[in-house]
């Protein structure tokens, strides 16, 4: 079906390193067009499903992609902005049926792989940015099979593990990590459209392996039955893309008797560092860096800091990605002297090695695993009538792990109405951006040097979500 595929990529006249840009709702046929792109050498571009026509305008922009593969239901809505890009518009739907189908039907399979170089581009990644512009995360073909032969052997793959797939395979995580550590050993997927806690327990007697954000599991804890008969084959539960707060890890294993294993990754290094399979798994630590990966815990003049200090994780191996998509300057400015890529996150390693993520340097808020940079959010509320200044922060919240809230200080004679400012934003913005709690206040508090004090208010409204 790929070889397919890639027929009616070839059709089109999409070439080697050509970008495919792809907005379409998961299904089985998605990976197969994932794997086609790959099979002419071509550079797969996911995007999350809940980008606005607005948001996707930026990346037709900065992507430049041949081919632009989209749901039908979002045909009318991009045909103009596609067009403005000279990319093709092509439609794809979770039965493979649409635009891209026709296309197929008429065209000969690609049965040859195309040659690529192992630092050849494989995939674009969008990571939104501290600018509030998105960072197009270059991978190379080595970066993505480095990293899953790495975590197959690492995470004990074998031919009869069966994975329970529910993330959405627009990102890293589901794309990358589950995908390809299950195709690569040819073992079973159970292919969820999405995460649903009551499927899920539909599924569990039949798989061995899950892999979830951490709102997977606190949403599994209150299902009901979920205990340890409901998973007795499973013999691995994997959690990463956001911090697994350390009461979830021992509810789970009061409940289950299942130790979650851990472990840290990032657009830009695919995974990085786990709690291992045999070993201690540590609630609050993500384990050792991967067997290839070197990492190191430095101070901001990129000194390593002693064991146990805090300092910013850098780190270097064959995960560690090309590039930002033409952003030179930007791509340098991450990457030390001496070849490590700058995490911005901020962590401690034992003399063990074993690490523990302590927070972020970077302005950033992870929401059911999902980055959310609050510049952009802050521009798009600042842009409206009656907003003088605007600071989004996450707090804590216990389905999503960290809410999202806006600060906003109101112009001179203006009242904010939140749930009015809400719907304004809907259209704009992914659903998952759009601040869930709105507050005014008369000023921003700021430091010394003028710079919002984050701090401040994420203390101060700290229990917006959970009183
Ligand atoms: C959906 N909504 C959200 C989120 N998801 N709001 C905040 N944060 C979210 N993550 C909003 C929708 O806009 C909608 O709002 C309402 O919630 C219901 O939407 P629905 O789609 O039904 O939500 P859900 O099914 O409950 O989704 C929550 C979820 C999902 C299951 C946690 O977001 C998810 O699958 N997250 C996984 C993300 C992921 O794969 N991350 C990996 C990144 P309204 O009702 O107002 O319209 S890769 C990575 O981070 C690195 C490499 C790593 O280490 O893995
Ligand atoms: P993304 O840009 O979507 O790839 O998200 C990467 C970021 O997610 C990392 O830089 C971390 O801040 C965060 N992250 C991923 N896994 C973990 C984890 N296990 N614990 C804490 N933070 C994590």
């Amino acid at each position: 079906m790929s070889a397919r595929y890639a027929g009616a990529l070839r059709s089109l006249d999409v070439t080697q390193g050509d970008r495919v840009l792809v907005q379409v709702d998961k299904s089985p046929y998605a990976l197969l067009l994932y794997l086609a792109t790959l099979r002419i050498g071509a550079i797969f571009v996911p995007l999350n499903t809940a980008y606005t026509p607005t948001e996707v305008a930026y990346f037709l922009g900065d992507a430049q992609p041949r081919l632009f593969v989209a749901r039908p239901k979002t045909e009318d809505d991009l045909v103009d902005i596609a067009r403005n890009t000279g990319a093709a518009l092509l439609t794809f739907d979770t039965d493979g049926a649409g635009s891209l189908a026709d296309a197929m039907a008429n065209a000969e399979a690609v049965e040859e792989i195309a040659r690529t170089d192992a630092n050849d581009i494989a995939s674009i990644i969008y990571t939104s940015g501290t600018t509030g512009r998105s960072k197009g995360a270059m991978l190379s073909h080595d970066n993505l099979a480095s990293n899953a032969l790495t975590l197959i052997d690492l995470w004990g793959f074998r031919e009869t593990d069966v994975l329970l797939h529910a993330l959405p395979i627009y990102h890293v995580h589901g794309l990358f990590v589950a995908v390809h550590c299950a195709m690569l050993c040819g073992i079973s997927m159970r292919f969820l459209e999405r995460f649903d806690p009551d499927e899920v327990m539909r599924q569990l007697p039949a798989i061995t392996v899950m892999m979830g954000v951490p709102t997977f599991y606190t949403r599994l804890l209150q299902t009901s039955d979920f205990n340890q008969g409901s998973c007795e084959r499973v013999r691995l539960f994997i959690s990463g893309s956001a911090p697994l707060l350390e009461q979830t890890w021992h509810a789970f294993f009061e409940q289950t008797g299942q130790r979650i294993l851990e472990r840290y990754g990032m657009s830009e290094a695919i995974m990085i560092a786990s709690n291992p399979l045999e070993g201690e798994r540590i609630p609050g630590t993500v384990g050792y860096a991967l067997a290839d990966v070197t990492i190191r815990i430095c101070d901001n003049e990129n000194q390593p800091v002693a064991a146990n200090e805090t300092g910013v994780l850098q780190m270097r191996g064959p995960n560690v990605f090309k590039g930002y998509w033409q952003m030179p300057e930007k791509t340098a400015s991450e990457f030390t002297d001496d070849g490590f890529f700058i995490s911005g996150d901020m962590a401690k390693m034992d003399e063990h090695g074993r690490i523990q993520i302590v927070g972020r340097e970077k302005d950033l808020v992870i929401s059911g695993g999902l980055n959310i940079y609050p510049k952009e959010i802050e521009e798009a509320i600042d842009a409206l009538d009656g907003v003088s200044e605007t600071a989004i922060i996450g707090v804590p919240h216990a389905d999503l792990g960290e809410g999202l809230v806006a600060v906003i200080c109101p112009a001179a004679g203006f009242k904010i109405e939140p749930e009015a400012m809400i719907t304004t934003l809907k259209p704009r913005l992914a659903g998952f951006k759009v601040p869930r709690k709105i507050f005014t206040v008369d000023r921003l508090p700021r430091n010394a040097m003028g710079k919002v004090q984050k701090n401040v208010l994420r203390e101060k409204f700290s229990d917006a979500f959970d009183p």
